[in-house]
């Protein structure tokens, strides 16, 4: 470790100290060995204080080796971790944005609040970053502090969940799902379900646990749900946000449960208020299954992220599961690759996402006009 300026203004001082006071030779000896202490504990500084761009979060984030300034600065300002499916969007952006490949990674995370996002952003605008990354908590609110981004040319890229603007100049391109195609499929596999299974559209009785109030995923899907239930007749009897969270999707179904004995569907937004409403049918003495007619409950969700979730469809506890790709890194760092060498990428850019279930009797679905495989879960 090279020695720290603050190590020779120590072992000046100490010197000169020495040089006017008349000592013996035994007492210099003491003092050498002590001044020697000092110096190699300063030199080894304290345990963790080094710093990777990734833990800025922590640190001041301000870069103290040459090499990093060659570095494509990124600041992404992350919605939170409240599901699978973030910490693995976030470990997509992590690898995607490495130093090896050239990057310093800013990863904020709001921990689901818009506040800090908009304090994030500003961060980094204060920091002059060369891209802005936003993963928006919810559509509304978000004109003032991308204006601060234009105005200082600084391009932000939109990822996951929308933005609602007038201004579409006030960010880059947004690529993420298309959250209401995700909820027609997964209505479309329970339309033709209870069509093979012969069970009577007016007999269902769903409720949705929705996630995050406001935010892309959650009116996307809650609207595929909406307009499905309208076409064939279904009775949607409840609507409360789970908040992406297997807490409070356990807690929500469990309230629903006790005010709607006659429950025989539960739309979850997301696969860990899934693993929730799982818990709380269990709770309730009822199994999660997709024999409707023997008074199991159908779960339904999406993402498709975790090992538990494919368990889960495995063993028929989550009838289907609308795949939501998490893995954005790769295609946010190509749009930037791109940006540096002039090629600007379209306004929206959706990616290809797919329905998974155990039951084979439905192999593929149809959502205006266009087909969707559904990957069949093996036993
Ligand atoms: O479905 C959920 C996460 O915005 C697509 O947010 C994302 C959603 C995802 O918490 O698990």
């Amino acid at each position: 470790m090279p020695w720290q300026p603050a190590c020779r203004i120590v072992w000046h001082i100490s010197m000169s100290k020495i040089s006017v006071m008349k000592i013996n030779s035994k007492q210099i000896t003491n003092i050498l060995i002590a001044i020697l202490c000092i110096v190699f504990l300063t030199a080894c500084g304290t345990p963790g204080s080094s710093e990777t761009s990734q833990d800025s979060s922590s640190a001041d984030g301000a870069t103290s080796d040459a090499s990093d300034q060659d570095l494509i600065v990124v600041g992404f300002s992350q919605v939170g971790a409240e599901s699978d499916w973030r910490k693995e969007n976030t470990q997509s952006m992590i690898k995607a944005f490495s130093a090896e490949r050239g990057y310093d990674l800013i990863l904020e995370d709001a921990q689901q609040k818009q506040s800090n996002q908009i304090t994030a952003i500003r961060t980094f605008i204060q920091r002059d970053v060369d891209y802005i990354v936003l993963a928006p908590v919810t559509e509304e609110g978000w004109d003032t502090v991308l204006g601060e981004a234009k105005d200082a040319g600084i391009p932000v890229i939109i990822v996951d969940r929308k933005v609602a603007t007038e201004d579409e100049d006030l960010f880059t391109c947004w690529i993420g799902s298309d959250f209401e195609l995700e909820g027609k499929k997964v209505c479309t596999w329970l339309t033709d379900f209870c069509t093979k299974k012969g069970i009577a559209p007016d007999s269902l009785n769903i409720v949705d646990i929705q996630g995050t109030i406001g935010s892309s995923a959650q009116i996307g899907r809650t609207k595929g749900l909406v307009d499905a239930a309208a076409k064939n007749g279904w009775n949607i009897a409840g609507m409360a946000s789970g908040e992406y969270t297997q807490a409070k999707g356990r807690e929500v179904t469990a309230g629903f449960l006790g005010r709607f004995p006659e429950i025989n569907v539960v739309y979850c937004e997301n696969d860990n208020e899934a693993f929730g409403a799982i818990e709380a049918i269990e709770a309730a003495g009822k199994k999660a299954g997709s024999d409707i007619a023997k008074g199991e409950i159908m779960v339904l969700s999406f993402d498709g992220v975790s090992q538990e979730a494919i368990e889960d469809a495995r063993e028929g506890k989550i009838s289907c599961i609308g795949e939501c790709n998490p893995l954005h890194g790769p295609r946010v760092e190509k749009i930037i690759k791109n940006l540096r060498q002039g090629v600007q990428p379209d306004k929206y850019i959706y990616v290809e996402e797919e329905v998974f279930s155990a039951d084979q009797s439905i192999t593929a679905v149809e959502v205006e006009g266009n087909g969707y495989p559904v990957t069949i879960i093996g036993q």
